[in-house]
């Protein structure tokens, strides 16, 4: 896969260099190229940003060097293929597992993180004319909001890459992420144990040590449905009732989840008292 960074602060994304991506870029496995977006500005004081039309607080960034840089970036492609553009900002749509994986399906990600408001809009409707509307993402990695995209293409880098063949060890490590599709969809996993069988006095629960696969799997399916309800409780009312076996819906009850007519779950609200 490549991967092409403009960015006003390329120092930003030096992490590009360790740990899983680092590895998947020294294997090959992943080009990334990073381009400082003042290397397409024409003035004195190399100017990415200007006052909003309209009035209002902070600055825009100017559309010249986005479209100079940005054409730039889609000429270097080699015979006349077309990037997927993702600009990362906070009133994009939620980044998610699943656009993880559609990503990373995509032989080539260019990504436009905009400081200050934000980007001219007639930047986005150029290249989404131009590369196609589902050839542009706007993404948002969170409800808060961060000074500006680069860590957040930290972020969707990193969920990407470790997507792609041969960049985890373990293909079988993706199977029971948290949100991957399958059994476990839609619940967050729960606890983990490693050696040593005491710590501080601290045992691991019986069950993973009875060499019993079965109980094992059933014991994590409990415990992924604890910590759902504990953490994400949006998860459990949004579970296809389809998914759900007899054993589940006894398990869900015990955490005080009631089901509802069509089969799902809501939380049971205890009566107001008088
Ligand atoms: Cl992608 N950018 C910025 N600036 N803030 C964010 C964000 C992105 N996602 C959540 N907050």
């Amino acid at each position: 896969m490549r991967l092409d960074v403009v960015t006003i602060f390329p120092e930003y994304l030096e992490p590009l260099n360790v740990s899983l991506v680092g590895k998947a870029r020294a294997r090959g496995q992943l080009d990334v190229r990073v381009h400082d977006l003042r290397e397409w500005t024409h003035d004195r004081h190399n100017t990415v940003d200007d006052s909003p039309y309209g009035g209002g607080p902070g600055m825009v960034m100017k559309p010249e060097p986005w479209g100079e840089a940005l054409d730039s970036v889609i000429e270097s492609g080699t015979d006349g293929s077309k990037p997927t553009l993702v600009v990362p900002t906070p009133s994009g749509r939620p980044f998610t597992q699943q656009l993880a994986v559609e990503l990373s399906e995509r032989p080539w990600l260019v990504f436009a993180p905009a400081r200050y408001e934000g980007i001219d809009r007639r930047v986005i409707d150029e290249y989404a004319d131009r590369l196609g509307e589902d050839a542009v993402h706007e993404v948002s990695i969170g409800d808060y909001v961060l000074a500006g995209g680069e860590a957040a293409v930290l972020v969707i880098t990193e969920a990407v890459a470790r997507l792609l063949p041969g960049v985890l060890g373990n293909a079988e490590s993706h199977r029971d992420d948290s949100f991957a599709p399958g059994p476990m969809a839609d619940l967050l996993e729960g606890p983990v144990y490693t050696k040593p069988p005491q710590w501080r006095e601290r045992g691991i629960p019986d069950v993973l040590i009875s060499g019993h696969h079965g109980k094992v799997a059933r014991w994590r399916r409990d415990e992924a449905f604890r910590r759902t309800t504990d953490n994400r409780p949006d998860l459990i009312e949004r579970c296809d009732p389809a998914a759900l076996d007899k054993h589940d819906r006894a398990i869900l009850a015990a955490l005080g989840w009631e089901e509802l007519p069509d089969g799902r779950f809501g939380r049971s609200v205890p009566a107001v008292e008088e």
